[in-house]
């Protein structure tokens, strides 16, 4: 695929630092894999942490009983720290009751060396949310997506970039926003709107946290493409993320 753009990015791309209290001795959630869950679903979870090795609960508010199915060390994804991003993970089985509401779900761990500070999950309704399918890492492979939807995706190795497709009217408003380090991700997004040919219209890093976010009037009727990438070229299963795509008239 055409990369210079991406080149352009990388170049403009400023190092982050994430100032995390990192406590070594305390336990604590890094990541959560996926990013939400679905009403009515059943539910895989992956929990990453630090000093997770012991737990005994994953604790949900109210009367959602998460069984707990595997515990053992984690990957260190390239290029991160074990001390940042945990070296122990846990694997739990829930179901997600249809009448839960949607918005945010939090969950802490129980160890006996403490409970975890509590993250949070994002509860998405089936209607309103859609899964990336891979390959699409190209313009040519774009998956097409609807504005309104929610795409729920993972830049899931080094280099991974995941391109979208839409169709919007000239004059159109998008507004277009990743949800990722705001949950419980390592991602640090990049998403960049380009024009049927190609040409960047905007491009976004951190706009909220690291996550990105950007909104604009489409200069005419046609394909646009979003694209979205980890600002250090990192991937792994615990970099996912939410894309959200509103138009309105
Ligand atoms: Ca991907
Ligand atoms: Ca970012």
């Amino acid at each position: 695929m055409p990369r210079r753009w991406l080149l352009a990015a990388a170049l403009l791309t400023a190092i982050h630092v994430h100032a995390e209290d990192k406590k070594p001795d305390t336990p604590r959630i890094t990541a959560i894999a996926p990013l939400d869950v679905v009403r009515g679903q059943e539910t895989t979870l992956r929990i990453r942490g630090v000093k997770l090795s012991n737990a005994t609960e994953v604790r949900f508010p109210g009367a959602l009983k998460a069984e707990l199915k595997e515990k053992k060390a984690a990957d260190i994804p390239n290029g991160l720290d074990a001390k940042d991003v945990g070296d122990t993970q846990l694997e739990v089985k829930l179901n997600i009751p249809a009448d839960l509401p949607a918005g945010p779900l939090a969950l802490s761990v129980v160890t006996p060396d403490g409970t975890t500070a509590s993250r949070e999950l994002r509860v998405l309704d089936a209607t309103n949310c859609v899964d990336e399918k891979e390959p699409n890492g190209s313009f040519r492979e774009a998956q097409t997506i609807e504005p309104g939807k929610t795409v729920r995706g993972t830049i899931k190795e080094d280099k991974d970039v995941d391109v979208f497709q839409f169709t919007g009217k000239s004059g159109q408003r998008i507004a277009a926003e990743v949800f990722a380090a705001r949950g419980a991700s390592l991602l640090d997004s990049v998403l960049t709107l380009l024009d049927a040919r190609g040409h960047q219209l905007a491009c976004a890093d951190d706009s909220l946290t690291h996550d990105s976010q950007l909104t604009l009037t489409l200069p005419a009727d046609g394909s646009y493409f979003l694209i979205v990438q980890d600002a250090h070229d990192r991937g792994s299963a615990w970099h996912g993320y939410e894309l959200t795509v509103n138009a309105t008239p």
